[in-house]
């Protein structure tokens, strides 16, 4: 397959100033008419008149009355059209049901839904199908089911027929219809001048109950963004579908939100902590996109991260705002470095904004979305908050209705500023992860701290450019206090120095506050000056930061010196654990050993070959010598930390069952699960009722609790996806795979459900040492299942793949069977467009 790039950018040759749509429904065979005025453009240069369309059957075409006869290809269809303007219309046939792979219109469960971003609307009709190409939209559903649901607002129905009325321009990726036999829980919101708009979730009968901490989500999201960047809602209904076949999270179509119902549903007893934080940011992000995304849209998908980035940046604020900035900021960074720094050091890093692509749906990526937001976090830090809030202003201001790129963002922010952002702009254009070498010097009172920035080569980019990274640094006196509140420095040349005067003694610094920028660390710190940070640093990230870098330092001598853990790490450990001062959710996440996969890339670069085995028996023996450590303060913990009264998925209560959890899991490894045995009996929650399930699993005690947990939520497919995948989670290393295996022919596990295909797929690629398996046994399964999912659903299949991304760390062996298993997928006959570019990169 072809590949596009962003530098063969043409505008289309037409605009469309009007769009009706009718839809006739039936499984089988749903009929779609269409009417498009199309106008000449006179900005394009001219070209020939092609609309995208795939896997649809034209049943006929018409222009300006007149049947006409186009050419038909795989792609799409070219037409001899009038000069000026002239009116398209054209019905076509498609197959909702046969629609396995959950792009255009498909039916999950009864109900139609369509997902359209990025390509899916071709799939639905002829169109224009980019997003520079806005219009209104009217759309009339007709269909023999009780709720038929399109964008916009309702403006006429009757029996069997609704018609819809989307007065605001947009790209054909926000359309969607719906129609099932759904019910609402509905509210109302009043904007900020007055506006009622009528808010429903709609879902299954019978999850209606499920929906009120959504609602809430939804309402507190926008009120939020009225209060914070002045964005009213601009329709009289808001929509949210929650749907239980998708292959996304959730979808910004405009007016018409789909969700997956796993980012919808929620009650105290089937949904954990988690869930409930994660509901919260994903209503927000979506609802955010109504601003960030759909009245400022794309202008071609190069430009995706000029709305992911920012709503992604802005969820990320609204969440913080919502609980704690703190706690938010170090599960954000922990997110990042596990996703994105794994991605931008192997063979798929890409710039944020890609230059290439075959297959767009390959670049929803981490560092599109959540690399993106760091780039707008660090452009806030560099211009400040009053700047920021005026170049958004400005955004809104002069880029509403439009089809925007990156170019134009930055461009508000010189205009809002003043500065010159052109060197800031390579954020967006070089990939890689920069490294950051600090050293420091210390005379006559002035304190000097040296950095080196250097980015690795990325495929396609040997050679990298000096970015500018706010360095945010603090000082501390030998004492613990202050001595340099925290300032930002900004690093702008390969090599730059900044002093600090006035010091009457060495002071240790805080570097990469609030980790200021998306970059890696190097600095030569002792074991003490970590755990003296651990203790005294004012700034919350690097407090957490310190005992992090102690725990990997640990970690890594024991896998490649086999040395004992450090009692030196060990008390530091200890006195996070037992500090009250300190807010339990972040004690909990001081506590948390870095990921088996983390330990295996900082060996990497490092130069050591990771062993999986032997980090997983590294961070098994370290927790058992924490538990030892812990011991007598284990028992009064878990006491205080339990929540009384009912369920509140708020913050504060969630802090505590965050922190029991890691201590439950600590006590487990000393009493084999006893304790955790009579948490599992007596929980009524989930967050309770699983972290004893995951606890039992992980000392091997967990037999009579998969048993007892299918059969108390057997008929919950939400819960039942836990079920499966916490049992691959925490399988031992050589029975990961054959445990796999076994439950993907259990009776409840359908391939074709993204969610349970992650359950059990998705889970065995992320327990380190069970996928790398000397045996070689998970790589082999996962490529048959990936061969088999292609051929079904390319696009969960290939991002799945990705599991493999990081091949090149591991010794020959693994990486010898990991290559034979690419090669296999990639000599397949039929492989999709999406697999076989992602497989051709990695093998690269
Ligand atoms: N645009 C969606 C989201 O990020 C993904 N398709 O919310
Ligand atoms: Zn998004």
């Amino acid at each position: 397959a072809k590949a596009i790039h962003l530098s063969d950018y043409t505008p289309f040759g037409w605009q469309i100033s009007q769009v009706e749509l009718t839809f006739q429904l039936a499984p089988k065979a749903t009929r779609v008419t269409s009417k498009i005025s199309f106008v000449p453009n006179a900005d394009a240069p001219s070209q020939e008149f092609f609309l995208h369309g795939e896997q649809v059957k034209l049943i006929w075409a018409k222009i300006d009355g007149e049947t006409v006869t186009p050419t038909l290809s795989e792609t799409g269809l070219t037409c001899d059209v009038p000069q000026g303007a002239f009116i398209w219309e054209a019905e076509v046939e498609i197959a909702p049901e046969g629609n396995t792979a959950l792009e255009g219109l498909y039916m999950s469960n009864g109900m139609y839904c369509t997902q359209c971003e990025a390509e899916g609307f071709r799939k639905i009709t002829f169109y224009p199908d980019r997003p520079d190409v806005m219009a209104p939209f009217t759309v009339r559903v007709e269909g023999d089911l009780p709720v038929l649901l399109s964008n916009g607002n309702p403006s006429a129905q009757g029996d069997g027929w609704a018609e819809w009325t989307d007065p605001w321009p947009k790209p054909a990726y926000l359309f969607a219809l719906v129609a099932g036999q759904l019910e609402a829980f509905s509210d109302s919101f009043t904007t900020a001048s007055g506006k009622h708009v009528d808010l429903n979730i709609w879902v299954r009968p019978g999850d209606v109950e499920k929906c009120d901490y959504a609602m809430d989500a939804l309402k507190r999201s926008m009120k939020w963004d009225e209060d914070v960047y002045g964005r009213e809602y601009d329709l009289d209904v808001f929509n949210i579908v929650a749907v239980d076949d998708f292959n996304m999270g959730a979808m910004e179509n405009k007016g018409l939100n789909i969700f997956n119902s796993r980012y919808v549903l929620a009650s105290p007893e089937t949904a954990t902590d988690l869930d409930y934080a994660r509901i919260e940011a994903i209503i927000a992000h979506e609802y955010f996109h109504n601003w960030t995304g759909n009245r400022i849209t794309c202008r071609d998908w190069f430009q995706l991260c000029l709305k992911e980035g920012l709503t992604v940046y802005r969820d990320q604020q609204f969440s913080g705002d919502m609980r704690s900035h703190a706690v938010k900021r170090i599960e954000d960074v922990l997110m990042l470095r596990a996703r994105q720094f794994r991605e931008d050091n192997g063979p798929l890093a890409h710039p944020v904004r890609p230059e290439s692509y075959v297959e767009i749906n390959n670049f929803y990526t981490a560092t599109v979305y959540e690399k993106g937001a760091e780039v707008i976090g660090m452009l806030k830090q560099l211009v400040g908050d009053d700047s920021y809030a005026k170049a958004l202003d400005l955004y809104f201001d002069r880029h509403d209705g439009d089809a925007a790129t990156i170019e134009d963002w930055i461009k508000v922010f010189e205009d809002a500023t003043g500065r010159d952002l052109g060197q800031f702009k390579r954020w967006y254009s070089q990939a890689g992860t920069p490294r950051l070498d600090v050293s420091d010097d210390f005379n006559d009172g002035t304190y000097t701290l040296s950095f080196k920035q250097k980015t690795p080569a990325t495929p396609g980019q040997d050679q990298k450019e000096p970015q500018v990274i706010p360095i945010a640094v603090g000082l501390l006196n030998p004492n613990g206090d202050e001595v340099q509140p925290t300032t930002v420095l900004e690093m702008t040349d390969a090599e730059q120095s900044f002093t600090f005067t006035g010091l009457s003694t060495r002071p240790v610094p805080s570097i990469l506050r609030g980790f200021s920028a998306p970059v890696i660390l190097n600095r030569d710190t002792s074991a003490d000056e970590r755990a003296f940070l651990l203790a005294h640093d004012t700034d919350p990230f690097n407090k957490w930061e310190a005992g992090r870098a102690l725990a990997k330092d640990v970690l890594m001598r024991m896998v490649s010196e086999n040395t004992e853990p450090s009692a030196a790490y060990l008390d530091a450990l200890r006195a996070v654990a037992v500090d009250e001062t300190l807010d339990p959710a972040f004690r909990a996440l001081a506590m948390g050993l870095p990921s088996q996969d983390d330990i295996a890339q900082s060996l990497f670069d490092s130069g050591v070959t990771p062993d999986p085995d032997a980090i997983y028996r590294a961070a098994k023996r370290l927790k058992r010598a924490a538990a030892q450590h812990l011991l007598a303060d284990l028992p009064n913990l878990y006491g205080q930390m339990a929540c009384p009264g009912p369920y509140s998925p708020d913050a504060k209560d969630a802090g505590r069952r965050a922190l029991r959890e890691t201590v439950l899991s600590l006590l487990s490894e000393t009493d084999g699960g006893a304790q955790a045995a009579v948490q599992f009996a007596a929980a009524d929650n989930m967050s309770d009722q699983l972290s004893a399930f995951a606890s039992l699993l992980s000392v091997g005690a967990g037999d009579d609790a998969v048993a007892s947990f299918y059969d108390q939520w057997k008929d919950d497919r939400l819960v039942i996806d836990k079920w499966f995948s916490l049992q691959v989670s925490y399988a031992a290393p050589e029975k990961t795979a054959a445990l796999a295996s076994e439950l993907t022919t259990h009776k409840d596990f359908d391939w074709k459900n993204p969610n349970r295909f992650r359950s059990v797929i998705g889970a065995l690629s992320m327990n380190a040492a069970g996928f790398h398996d000397p045996s070689g046994a998970s790589y082999t399964f996962l490529a048959d299942w990936l061969i088999k999912l292609d051929g079904a659903n390319p696009q969960t299949a290939a991002r799945m793949s990705t599991a493999f991304e990081t091949w090149r760390r591991y010794d020959a062996d693994r990486q010898g069977m990991i290559r034979a298993q690419l090669e296999r997928i990639a000599a397949q006959g039929g492989l999709s467009r999406d697999m076989g570019e992602m497989v051709g990169r990695m093998l690269g």
